[in-house]
């Protein structure tokens, strides 16, 4: 059962909308978030370098959540390498930064969803900062 105060609970069970596309979404080389990095779709874009991409996310589950993404498009966390080893370190060091520039001293939370279970519904990695909110655990 869904332990979150509205309005941010909605997406949180089981059978939401984003829990049933994550079950749909299949893992292809072009995906949204590639279209972000190479400016053909906007987004709302807080952070970037040449390894890596921070955005907020279209449908946020807190007052505060962006996402932090390597250009390189590695699909899932679960297909990384050792070869990736410094890029993942930089996206949860660019993920604190901005967490603390974004004013979240009160604590946040960060996430990687991977495949079907994890409710992963867009197949290039990407790291979850959320945060302005108590969170509860276990999550959904
Ligand atoms: O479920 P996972 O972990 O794969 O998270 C994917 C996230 O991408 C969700 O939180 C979505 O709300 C978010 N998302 C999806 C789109 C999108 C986005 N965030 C910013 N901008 C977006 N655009 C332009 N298009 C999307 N389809």
């Amino acid at each position: 059962k869904c332990q979150q105060q509205r309005p941010y609970c909605a997406s949180h069970g089981v059978g939401s909308d984003e829990v049933q596309r994550a079950q749909k979404a299949q893992s292809n080389s072009v995906t949204i978030f590639s279209r972000i990095i190479d400016r053909s779709i906007p987004a709302d874009i807080i952070y970037e370098d040449e390894q890596c991409l921070a955005f907020r996310d279209v449908s946020p589950q807190g007052p505060v959540h962006f996402l932090v993404i390597p250009r390189k498009p590695i699909a899932r966390i679960s297909e990384v390498t050792v070869g990736n080893t410094q890029l993942l370190g930089h996206l949860l060091v660019t993920a604190s930064h901005l967490a603390q520039k974004e004013g979240l001293t009160q604590g946040y939370r960060i996430v990687i969803n991977d495949g079907k279970q994890g409710a992963q519904s867009v197949y290039h990695l990407h790291v979850h900062v959320i945060g302005g909110r108590q969170m509860g655990w276990p999550p959904g």
